[in-house]
């Protein structure tokens, strides 16, 4: 398998909370490469196209409310299943549930807000990398 990249997103809680270090330290800890990093406050057009799949969901406009609530770490990152290993690395969706040793199950849990405040993104698939790096490395 050829090298690839992936879109991680440090989002505004990790942020806020002082997480981001910690979860740049797992992800070369792993031994992916950090290729690009930058903090960024994105517009609601920019989360409109990253989150264009959730549209129309009971979650969608509390989980863009969430993304502008304050800065973003944009990070993009190589290596080897890079996609699926950050993936693995994150966790699964839920914080409360997700397992311990990953990023969300240790420092993640239900806020009792409508959205899942969750620390990070990570592209799902080798097109959605594709694309969610278009959008915040154009
Ligand atoms: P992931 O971030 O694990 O790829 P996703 O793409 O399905 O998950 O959803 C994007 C984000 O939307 C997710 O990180 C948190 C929020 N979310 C997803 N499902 C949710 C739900 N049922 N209730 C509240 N927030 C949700
Ligand atoms: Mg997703």
């Amino acid at each position: 398998m050829a090298t690839e990249e992936t879109l991680v997103l440090v989002k505004p809680d990790g942020v806020a909370r002082g997480l981001t270090g910690a979860i740049l330290a797992r992800i070369e800890a792993k031994g992916y490469a950090l290729v690009d990093i930058k903090l960024v406050e994105p517009s609601r057009e920019l989360l409109a196209q990253h989150y264009a799949e959730h549209e129309g969901k009971p979650f969608y406009e509390p989980l863009l409310e969430f993304m502008m609530s304050g800065p973003v770490v944009a990070i993009r990152v190589a290596g080897n299943r890079v996609i699926e290993g950050f993936r693995s690395l994150a966790g699964t969706t839920d914080p409360t549930t997700a397992a311990p040793g990953t990023i969300r199950g240790d420092f993640g849990r239900d806020w009792g807000v409508a959205v899942q405040q969750n620390l990070v993104h990570g592209s799902d698939s080798p097109e959605s990398a594709a694309r969610e790096l278009g959008i915040w490395f154009a």
